[in-house]
Formats: structure tokens, C-alpha cells, sequence
């Protein structure tokens, strides 16, 4: 495989994170420390990263890794792991036919990985029975453009979100989960700020700070709320007859479909007064360069195809479509979401952008790979994957680049159907995830850095990953494991792949593959590339065909891939209103957090990113937690109507919507397990796109008792978690660990010696008040702070990131050591508070002093105390901050 890394030398690559797919210049010195920055020709970020992106070299640590294959939690050779998967593999077959087995795979893959899965799948096993997270992200976005363009085409690029006077976010927290495409908006808007941006989402979010107008929708009110839009476009004169006439069908019956609702009802349903209701329309009426970004907030619902064509009915009503500053632009999660999708990776896809349903289409991939079978119906999507698991109908299950022990809705019956599971394999990076524990064959796959590849971003463009380091321990690639699988399967011939460049050459030479115009998805330009070009390969944009030609955007004059060449309408109507539910009378919202991806298998190797948010809560409307007696820090259970529930902090804001609730889904069994969200959200999904609905789940919310209630920062990660709550995280020099329960039976200082494995001797200081019911105790080595213990009847109040600071300082004396009891900085000390810049470790007591002290602005907080400078992630913060600052001075 690959040869020696290269040693200091700048190598372009691509972040593994979100989908904006920035470029990073990755290096590494003799001694393995690798720093990254922003890579400033990359196209899609100029140079800029956000918080995840600049602290990538710091999750990149042989913490908790795999690095060889195990069978049955022992250590195997590769041969007799991969042995044993095929044989596993060909035996069930034989046994029960093709649809007995099934992979779940990943967005995080890399294409070459992808379309390797894919072939063997459907071309091989001849099952399509190959689904993937994605289903649970892009399904409903894939779904609806399919319906409306004919093919799952994306019609914008990231130019027309600086190019437009007016962009929609709907459902999308960009400032979190975009962040570069939100700097790069934010920065548009700052040069013209005559743009307009509205957000639509029942949170007020950091990236709602720069919206115009935001838009608290009722969850699922985008249906009405989109077709009311339709209905005054067409009431006011706004539809672009000519482009309706010429490339599209449909309007009437889509027009008649919305008609339905009147003022009162489309405010009702919406949960928007008329009055912003009637501002959002006229500014969309009034603007003709329009782009509406949608995310999560439109794809995960049980409408979420409806949404997307509701919201692409309005375009192609006005015709604002492929033309510079306009279109609808679905923004992808992952970072190979759109790779994924070139492949046919889903269980309802083929290759290449064409159609599993399409017997044509079927011919041209079965005579392309010289495959003996062709999957020729639909696989079993997520939700329906894993309850085919359970039920025993699927035997064997590959899982790939995926935690869906912890991001599958309902994720305690996806664990109980893996545990009963007769062979599941894990694919992954790290040995110890909730789904790795439950394998019978764990393989080490090489992780970023050491893998190579290509990904494609939200706007198209495809870009290489690049390795720089050396495998770890046995770890290979995700592709190589399944080819090497592939031929012990027999089919050596059809797998023989020397590297990552075949892989791609092969999937670029499909593409064009009898394509005379016919499918949008096309790089024939790199059909039968060699290695050389592959490793020079620059970021491009498909198509790119073989005769170069290219374009930047879609459908401006048609063109589109229905048989007729013309865009459809889609007629969709709103859902009912759901009754209220007297036992679960809220809404469970679920997403994500700014620093952290996902089940935090990397980024929870960050001491800086996990400084911003370091606990698992739940955001509640002050109304509603007076109502269940709540108050802020608190720690509440939030029950489902699964009836499980998870226990988390109460965090009580008023930019939370009354109703609903908005809980993370970061957490797990490794960092809290009384916080896995997931197990309380409900499986409905989307009839249409197989979407399950995550972010509208009922639940009801109460008050959580406990005893004790502890702060424990540690140079060592505990290994005895005795409590009914507990969330830990990675700090500089140790850990942090937030628990609530009973006082353990043998008293908190054995507790301690027992779960930091301190020896006999250790000296524990200690201080106790004389009602007994607060405890502090303090262990040192030297000069050096092991841990420090704070415990109380209620949440503590000890300055954490004070506290945590303490552990990478000396305590020479007496003194010093016995002012750390107080847990806080002494009188007139400073106490930075809880951090907001995770770059420059600046908390907001800091930035709240500065602007009391004078700084007025973003920029000023920049000079005064660096916060802000570097990623810039937590500019909106900041700007919160002020804004909050300066209205209290006026006050
Ligand atoms: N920091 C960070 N960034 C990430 C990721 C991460 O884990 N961490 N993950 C990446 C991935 S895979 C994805 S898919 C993207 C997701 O990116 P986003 O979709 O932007 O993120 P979410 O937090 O899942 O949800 C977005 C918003 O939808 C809102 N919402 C909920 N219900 C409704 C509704 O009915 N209507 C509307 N209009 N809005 C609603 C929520 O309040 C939330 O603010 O982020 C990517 N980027
Ligand atoms: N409630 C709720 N649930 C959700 C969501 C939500 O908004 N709300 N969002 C959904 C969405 S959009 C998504 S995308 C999913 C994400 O959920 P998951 O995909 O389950 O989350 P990750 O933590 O990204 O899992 C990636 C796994 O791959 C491993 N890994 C990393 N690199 C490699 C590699 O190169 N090869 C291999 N083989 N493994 C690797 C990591 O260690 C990790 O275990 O969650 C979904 N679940
Ligand atoms: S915005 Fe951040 S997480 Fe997303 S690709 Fe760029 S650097 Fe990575
Ligand atoms: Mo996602």
C-alpha cells in the first residue's frame, strides 16, 4: 500500500467534517505533530477554517484507536478476520438468498470506499440491501429533487449565497454546522448589507444573529408556510410565465393543492403572525435573486419530501433557478453526503445517478461491471434495515463509518437487534464506540490523514483527501476491506483494485458510460485517470465531461432529466395540526452543537472543543419550566413516548420556542449514557424518502432529584461511574466529569481512590462542612493537582473553567493549594467564565468586561482580547454578548 508519509512538507487535502468541504494544508514532523491550517485556493473556503476544522490535529491522538482486528473481542491476523467475513457472508446467502445480509454504511466514506460497497452489493451479492446514515440526513432533499429535476441535482454553487439579495436559511443552524459558508454569507452581507437574510426555524439560533427577519415556525409549519408563499406568487403577479410554459409542468395542480388554507389558517399552522408572515412573502415577491438553503430542519420530518418540493416549487414558480445569485441549495451534513449519492450508495439508488427502477439503467451497470446479478428492487432503508435485523431477517449486517447505536431514532432497539444479530462487523476507527462493542469482528479502518480518496462537497465539487501519516497498527482502508472481502467471496476479477486512483477511474468512466446528456452526473473527463493525475488532481465541479465541457449551475434554461426534459411541480398539502398530548405535552427538537460532530468518537479528543459546551441539556422556554418546576442547572428527565428517558442539564432561554424543547444528540454511552437522545426518538419516518422524522418527537419534562450532585476535575479519566447521572470530557491535563446520584456506600474519598486508581498512600485534603453535607477533596502529586472533588446536596457552584485551568498549574504551597477548596478565584481575582472562544480560551465574563469597558464590536473584542480572530466560529457569540451588554447598560 501507500509508501513512507512525507515529513514536513504541506500537503492539500480536505476537512473531514461538515459538508461546506473546506481545503486544509495538512503537515507533519518527524515526530508525528501535525498542524493544520486553511488551505487559501481551496474554492470552497479561501483559506478560512472554522473551531472543528483548526483543531483537527489535536483528534488525530492513538487514544482508544483500533489498530488490528479482532474476533469475538481477540485479536485476529487480517486474513483470518477477512476469511471468516466472507465466508460468514457467502454462507448466509447460500443459506437464505441475497437479501439475508445488508451494509449500513456512511457519508463519511470516501467515494473509492463507497462505490466499492455498492458494486459488490448490488452487481455482486445482487441484493441492494446498502443503506447508510445519510438516509437519516439527505434521504428526504435526494427524494424530492428526484421528484421535481428528475435526478438528484443540485442547481446552485456556493457564489450565489454572496451573489443574492435575499437568502432563506430554513431549518439549517449554519452558524454551527456550516460555519465557513455562514462566515462567507456573514461577510456578503457585511460589504451589501442592502442583502437580506431571513431564517426559519423554531429556535432563535447564533445564525439567526444575523437575520433580518426570523421566522419561530411551528415544527412541520414550513409546508404552509412554503405553499402559502406559492399562492401569493401567483396572487401578486411574481410567477415567471415564460419558464413555467417553457421547462416545467404542473403549477395548476400544485397551485390548487396549496389554495386551501386562508390568513388565519396559514398563521395557526405556521405558529408565524400575519405580520411576519406577510414581510417574508412581500420580500420574496419582491427579490428576484433568491437562494433558500435548507437542512435538517426541512429533510428529517415525515413531510420532509413535501417540504423540499414545496420550498422548489417556489423557484421554479419564478424561475429563480441556475441563473447567479439564485436557487433552492439543499446544504449536505457530511462530508462525502454528495459522493454517497454519485455512487447510488442508498438502498433505493443505482449507480452513477441512475435508476434502480429503471430496467435500462440496470442493463448499462450489469454490463458495465460484468456483474452476474443486478440488485433489481429496492433495499431495505435505515429504520426498516435494522427492524429486519431484529426480526431475524436480515442475519448479517456490515456497519461502516457509522455509530447508529447512538444516532438511529429509537437506538435502543437498533442495540437490542444487534445484540441478537447472529454476525455484525464493525468498520471503525476507534475500538470502543457503542456499536464497535457490539461486534463479533471489529476492523481497524485508517482514519483522516492516513486514507485517501476523493469527497464531494454541497455545490458539487469533488476534492481529494490525501494521506500524510502512517497507518496505525494494522488499520487499512475502508475500500481495501471490502475488496478483500470481494475476492474471497470470488470474485477476484471484478475487485482487483491496486489503489484509491482504479477505484475512481472506474466510477468516472460509469458516468459517462453511455451518457449522451441523458443523466446530470458525469466526470467522464477522468475516465481511466492514472495514479499521477489522480494525486494531482485540483478541486473541480462536476459534470466535467470527457470533452471538458462543465457548468457551474443548473436547469436556467431547462434541461431538465424527466423524460420530457421538463421540470415537474409537485402538489403537496400541509399536515394536520397534531392533537396535543396530555402525557408528553412538548416537542423533543434534536441537532447539534458548534464544537462537537456528531457521537464525538474525534472531536471529544479536543480539550478545546470540548471547553465550549461540555454537558449534555436541554434547552426549555422559561414558561415551561416554571410550569414543572425547573430551574436553570437543574437536571431534568425528558421521557419519551417510547417511555424511556434520558437525564440531562436544564438550560433555561427564551430563544427557545414555548412547546418545545431542543436537546443535542452528541451524547453517549462512552461520555454520558443517561443522555443518548436518540432512545426517546420516535422512528416514524417519511413514506416517501424513508427519512425518519428526528427533530419532532413528544415528550414531557421533569424535575430530576438526586443526593449528591459533583464536580470532579481529574489528571486521569475515572473508571467507576457508580452514578444515575455522569458526563465527562477531555480537558487540558485531564478531565471533567459532571455526575448526580447517591453518595457511593464506602464514602467519596474511597470512591475516588478506587475510581482514579490512586494507590493506598495517596493524601486526599479534605473539607467538609459541619452539616456534613458539602465535600471538597483535593489530592496532589508534588506540586501537580490529581483531582479535585466538589460535592453537594444540590448542582455545585465552582467556577469550572477555573477549575479546569487548575490542573495544568503548580500549587506550590500550603496556601495555594488549600484556596483551590473554594472552587472559584479569590475576591478581586478574575474568573474567565464559561468559554465562548475555543480557539484563545476566552470566556464570557471576559468579553462582557471588555465591552463594559468599551468595546463596542466584534472587531473591537478581536484587538482587546484575540477572541474571534482565528476561526471566527464564535463570532455570533460575541456579537450576543455585546448586544446583551450594551442593552443592560441602556436599561
Ligand atoms: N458542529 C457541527 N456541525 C455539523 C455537524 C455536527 O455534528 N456538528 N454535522 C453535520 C451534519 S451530518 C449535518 S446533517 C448538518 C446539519 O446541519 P443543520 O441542519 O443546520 O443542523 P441541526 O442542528 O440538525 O438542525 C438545524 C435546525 O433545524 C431546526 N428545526 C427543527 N425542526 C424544524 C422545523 O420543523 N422547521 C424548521 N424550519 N426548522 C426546524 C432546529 O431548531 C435546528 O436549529 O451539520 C453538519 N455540520
Ligand atoms: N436525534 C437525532 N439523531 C440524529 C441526527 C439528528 O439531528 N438528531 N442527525 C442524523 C444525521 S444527519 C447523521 S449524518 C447521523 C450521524 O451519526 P453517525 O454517523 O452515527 O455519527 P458519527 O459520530 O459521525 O459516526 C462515525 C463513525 O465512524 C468512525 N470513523 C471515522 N472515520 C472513519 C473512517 O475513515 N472509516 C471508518 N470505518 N470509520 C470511521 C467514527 O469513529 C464513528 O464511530 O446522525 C443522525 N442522527
Ligand atoms: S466549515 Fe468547518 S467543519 Fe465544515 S468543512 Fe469547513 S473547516 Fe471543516
Ligand atoms: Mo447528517
Amino acid at each position: 500500500m501507500a509508501g513512507l508519509p512525507p515529513i514536513d512538507v504541506d500537503i492539500k487535502t480536505t476537512c473531514p467534517y461538515c459538508g461546506v468541504g473546506c481545503g486544509v494544508i495538512a503537515k507533519a514532523d518527524q515526530q508525528g505533530t501535525v498542524s493544520v491550517r486553511g488551505d487559501p485556493n481551496h474554492p470552497a473556503n479561501f483559506g478560512r477554517l472554522c473551531s472543528k476544522g483548526s483543531a483537527l490535529a489535536e483528534t488525530l491522538g492513538a487514544e482508544g484507536r483500533a489498530l488490528y482486528p479482532e474476533v469475538h473481542g481477540q485479536r485476529a491476523s487480517w486474513d483470518a478476520a477477512l476469511d471468516l467475513v466472507a465466508q460468514r457472508f457467502k454462507d448466509t446467502i447460500d443459506a437464505h438468498g441475497p437479501d439475508s445480509v445488508a451494509f449500513y454504511l456512511s457519508g463519511q466514506l470516501l467515494t473509492e470506499d463507497y462505490y466499492v460497497a455498492n458494486k459488490l452489493m448490488k452487481g455482486f451479492i445482487g441484493s441492494a440491501n446498502i443503506d447508510t446514515n445519510s438516509r437519516l440526513c439527505m434521504a428526504s432533499s435526494v427524494a424530492g429533487h428526484r421528484r421535481a429535476f428528475g435526478a438528484d441535482t443540485v442547481p446552485a454553487c456556493y457564489e450565489d449565497l454572496e451573489l443574492a439579495d435575499l437568502v432563506v436559511l430554513v431549518g439549517s443552524n449554519m452558524a454551527w454546522c456550516h460555519p465557513v459558508l455562514y462566515q462567507r454569507l456573514a461577510a456578503a452581507k457585511a460589504a451589501r448589507p442592502a442583502m437580506k437574510v431571513v431564517v426559519i426555524d423554531p429556535r432563535r439560533t447564533a445564525t439567526s444573529d444575523i437575520a433580518d427577519l426570523h421566522l419561530a415556525i411551528r415544527a412541520d409549519g414550513d409546508l404552509a408556510l412554503f405553499n402559502g408563499l406559492l399562492v401569493y406568487l401567483a396572487e401578486t403577479g411574481a410567477i415567471d410565465e415564460t419558464y413555467v410554459s417553457n421547462y416545467t409542468s404542473g403549477l395548476p395542480e400544485a397551485l390548487a393543492a396549496a389554495s386551501h388554507a386562508s390568513l388565519a389558517e396559514l398563521c395557526e399552522a405556521t405558529g408565524v403572525s400575519a405580520i411576519l408572515l406577510r414581510r417574508f412573502f412581500r420580500l420574496f415577491g419582491e427579490t428576484q435573486k433568491v437562494v433558500t438553503c435548507y437542512s435538517q430542519g426541512v429533510n428529517q420530518s415525515c413531510v420532509g419530501t413535501d417540504k423540499v418540493n414545496a420550498i422548489l416549487n417556489c423557484h421554479l414558480a419564478t424561475g429563480r433557478i441556475g441563473c447567479p445569485g439564485m436557487g433552492p441549495l439543499s446544504l449536505t451534513g457530511q462530508p462525502n453526503a454528495m459522493g454517497g449519492r454519485e455512487v447510488g450508495g442508498l438502498a433505493n439508488m443505482l449507480a452513477a445517478h441512475m435508476a434502480l427502477e429503471n430496467p435500462v439503467h440496470r442493463e448499462h451497470v450489469q454490463r458495465f461491471w460484468n456483474a452476474p446479478v443486478i440488485a433489481h428492487k429496492a433495499g431495505l432503508k435505515a429504520v426498516d434495515m435494522f427492524e429486519a435485523v431484529a426480526d431475524g431477517r436480515i442475519k448479517a449486517i456490515w456497519i461502516m463509518s457509522t455509530n447508529p447505536v447512538v444516532s438511529m431514532p429509537d437506538a435502543d432497539a437498533v442495540k437490542a437487534a444487534l445484540q441478537t444479530c447472529p454476525f455484525v462487523v464493525v468498520s471503525d476507527i476507534q475500538k470502543d464506540t457503542d456499536t464497535a462493542r457490539l461486534a463479533h469482528v471489529l476492523l481497524p479502518a485508517s482514519g483522516w490523514g492516513e486514507k485517501s480518496g476523493t469527497v464531494t462537497n454541497t455545490e458539487r465539487r469533488i476534492s481529494r483527501q490525501r494521506s500524510f501519516l502512517a497507518l496505525p497498527g494494522e488499520a487499512r482502508a475502508d475500500w481495501w476491506q471490502l475488496a478483500e472481502v470481494a475476492k474471497r467471496m470470488g470474485f477476484r476479477a471484478h475487485f482487483n483494485y491496486s489503489g484509491p486512483s482504479d477505484v475512481y477511474a472506474e466510477h468516472a468512466a460509469l458516468s459517462a458510460f453511455e451518457n449522451d446528456g441523458e443523466r446530470d452526473f458525469d466526470i467522464g473527463a477522468h475516465a481511466g485517470i492514472d495514479t499521477e493525475a489522480y494525486d494531482a488532481l485540483l478541486p473541480f465541479q462536476w459534470p466535467l465531461r470527457q470533452d471538458g465541457s462543465s457548468t457551474a449551475r443548473f436547469f436556467a434554461d431547462g434541461g431538465f432529466f424527466t423524460p420530457d426534459r421538463k421540470a415537474r411541480f409537485v402538489p403537496v398539502t400541509a399536515p394536520a395540526l397534531e392533537e396535543a398530548s396530555e402525557w408528553h405535552p412538548l416537542t423533543l427538537n434534536t441537532g447539534r452543537i458548534r464544537d462537537h460532530w456528531h457521537t464525538m468518537t474525534r472531536t471529544g479528543k479536543s480539550a478545546r472543543l470540548s471547553a465550549h459546551i461540555a454537558e449534555p441539556f436541554c434547552e426549555i422556554h422559561p414558561a415551561d419550566a416554571d410550569k414543572a418546576g425547573i430551574g436553570d442547572a437543574d437536571l431534568v428527565n425528558v421521557e419519551g413516548a417510547n417511555g424511556r428517558s434520558i437525564i440531562v442539564r436544564a438550560l433555561l432561554t427564551e430563544r427557545q420556542m414555548p412547546g418545545s424543547v431542543f436537546v443535542p444528540m452528541h451524547w453517549t454511552g462512552e461520555t454520558a449514557p443517561s443522555a443518548r437522545v436518540d432512545t426517546l426518538v420516535s422512528s416514524r419516518a417519511d413514506p416517501i424518502s424513508g427519512q425518519p422524522a428526528l427533530k419532532m418527537s413528544r415528550v414531557s419534562v421533569t424535575r430530576h432529584a438526586a443526593r449528591s450532585h459533583g464536580f470532579l476535575v481529574t489528571a486521569s479519566r475515572p473508571v467507576d461511574l457508580p452514578f444515575a447521572y455522569w458526563a465527562i470530557a477531555k480537558t487540558e491535563g485531564g478531565w471533567r466529569l459532571e455526575f448526580a446520584g447517591d453518595p457511593p456506600g464506602d464514602g467519596w474519598e474511597n470512591w475516588l481512590r478506587r475510581s482514579l486508581q490512586l494507590g493506598e498512600t495517596q493524601q486526599f485534603s479534605e473539607y467538609a462542612d459541619p452539616r456534613g453535607s458539602d465535600h471538597r477533596l483535593l489530592a496532589f502529586q508534588g506540586e501537580r493537582l490529581l483531582a479535585a472533588l466538589f460535592v453537594g446536596p444540590k448542582p455545585v457552584s465552582v467556577s469550572r473553567p477555573w477549575a479546569v485551568d487548575q490542573l495544568s498549574l503548580r500549587h506550590g504551597d500550603f496556601q495555594a493549594r488549600s484556596r483551590l477548596f473554594a472552587g472559584r478565584p479569590m475576591a478581586g481575582a478574575a474568573d474567565k467564565g464559561a468559554i465562548v472562544c475555543s480557539c484563545f480560551s476566552v470566556g464570557v465574563n471576559q468579553i462582557d468586561t471588555a465591552a463594559r469597558g468599551g468595546c463596542r464590536s466584534v472587531e473591537a473584542i478581536g484587538i482587546a482580547l484575540n477572541a474571534g480572530t482565528n476561526c471566527g466560529s464564535c463570532r455570533p457569540e460575541i456579537r450576543r454578548i455585546l448586544h446583551a451588554t450594551q442593552t443592560l447598560a441602556a436599561e
